[in-house]
């Protein structure tokens, strides 16, 4: 392959420079080949780019249009563009040092009149991702397809009164899952950006998550014909742009995979902002999907406080990384998933270094929280008062009520006859605050 030119000549690759270096363009705690417990950082954190917010995102918002412009953004054949801008892409993957990248398939190329000229398209910027992942040894953390920026997918797309949608949307779907394959990505996302509703008045509730589970047997019917290996990810969020969403969060995803028996064939990738959408906390989401067993992969990034909708900012908040880090590891990590910055420039952040900044705060928040939560789990006083806090199930009658070995009968004669009164013990909070601040502010 031809040496591409360079898109960001000023800036070279980001390198590790310890916590004291004065240098913005530089880790001060991300060092991706530090190993530790054999494992490099790069391999435990396993950062991913968002090819749709780094690479197509513009800066537009409802009151204006984008403001961020590209020097790579040139010509009218869209598909040469396409091919120049992934040239960027992937300069700018190497640079920052994530080993991973996701993409929707209209992402990485433009939609065509037909679904077989967008095929053909699609085709075209894989041969070349292709060459740029081997060029490069980067790889596909997860693939999908955009079935909600298409006027046809405005009542949604698997939960769309209109069949033929639905039809459309699975013909989309098998081609996002055959790229995903050829490029060797490691996972598949569902988001179901507009399946939900805007209105009661014109849906039948049922009959939508009916057709979403259908949806979801196919892919997964498809994917094992095609010999897919790749974990499917199911990405909950409440609402916007649908006044509510099926995938409202992970406890309703956990039931609604049960409910249609698709439990074994998905995890969840869980983002920051929609967890707070929901009204929840990131660590919320990620210990609910811990308890089942389905913490798949993570969409790192931040709401703001005062904001009610996605912003999808970079996550520099250290506090709140930390505790999710400390569920993460608990769970024993996140297996083919990663930590893909879903997540996009402000829309005055107009200069490609920005792009770095952003990304280099949210590696660094990451990193360090990764630290954190290593040293309070080693240190154990966190783990230890959890365990201490719960020790009455580990003996006696509390064991037998884990155990299921009692019921009402049992317990009500215990109570009245041996054990009379509970004592009650203080939960201490305020003591666990401090004692997480004693990490974060070491
Ligand atoms: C939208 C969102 C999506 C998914 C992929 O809120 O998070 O970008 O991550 O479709
Ligand atoms: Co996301």
């Amino acid at each position: 392959m031809k040496k591409a030119k360079a898109h960001f000549p000023k800036i070279r690759r980001i390198a590790y420079e310890g916590p004291a270096t004065s240098n913005a363009l530089a880790f001060r705690y991300y060092n991706p080949d530090e190993v530790i417990d054999g494992k490099t950082m790069s391999a435990h954190l396993r950062f991913s780019v968002a090819y749709w917010h780094a690479f197509r995102g513009t800066g537009a918002d409802p009151f204006g249009p984008g403001t961020i412009q590209r020097p790579w953004e040139l010509g009218t054949d869209a598909v040469s563009v396409a091919k120049v801008r992934m040239d960027a892409a992937f300069e700018f993957f190497q640079k920052i040092r994530a080993p991973f990248y996701c993409f929707h398939d209209r992402d990485i190329a433009p939609e065509g009149k037909t679904l077989a000229e967008s095929n053909r398209n699609l085709d075209k910027l894989v041969a070349h991702a292709k060459d740029l992942q081997k060029a490069t040894g980067l790889k596909l953390l997860w693939g999908t397809a955009n079935l909600f920026s298409n006027r046809r997918y405005m009542c949604g797309a698997a939960t769309n009164p209109d069949a033929h949608v639905f039809a459309y949307a699975a013909a989309q779907v098998k081609k996002a899952l055959d790229v995903t394959k050829a490029l060797g990505g490691q996972n598949y996302v569902f988001w179901g950006g507009r399946e939900g509703y805007e209105t009661l008045l014109n849906t039948n509730l049922k009959r939508e998550q009916d057709h979403l589970a259908a949806f979801l047997h196919m892919a997964v019917d498809y994917a094992k014909s095609i010999g897919f290996k790749g974990q499917f990810l199911i990405e909950p969020k409440p609402k916007e742009p649908t006044k509510h969403q099926y995938d409202f969060d992970v406890a309703a995803g956990v039931a609604f995979l049960r409910t249609y028996g698709l439990e074994r064939n998905f995890k969840f990738n869980i983002e920051t902002n929609h967890a707070t959408l929901a009204g929840h906390t990131f660590q919320h989401e990620i210990e609910t999907a811990a308890a089942q067993g389905m913490l798949g992969s993570i969409d790192a990034n931040a709401g703001d406080e005062l904001l009610g909708w996605d912003t999808d900012q970079f996550n520099t908040n250290v506090k709140e990384l930390s505790l999710a880090m400390v569920s993460i590891l608990r769970a024993g990590g996140l297996g083919s998933g990663g930590l893909n910055f879903d997540a996009k420039l402000r829309r005055p952040s107009i200069d490609p270094e920005d792009l770095f900044h952003a990304h280099i705060g949210g590696m660094d928040a990451y990193a360090l929280a990764f630290k954190i939560a290593r040293e309070i789990l080693a240190d154990g006083k966190l783990s230890g008062f959890l365990k201490d806090r719960y020790a009455s199930f580990d003996t006696g009658f509390g064991r037998d009520i884990e155990k299921k070995r009692v019921g009402f009968r049992e317990l009500n004669q215990i109570v009245l006859h041996k054990l009379g009164e509970p004592k009650p013990r203080s939960g201490k909070q305020e003591y666990l605050e401090n004692l997480l601040n004693t990490y974060i502010h070491r």
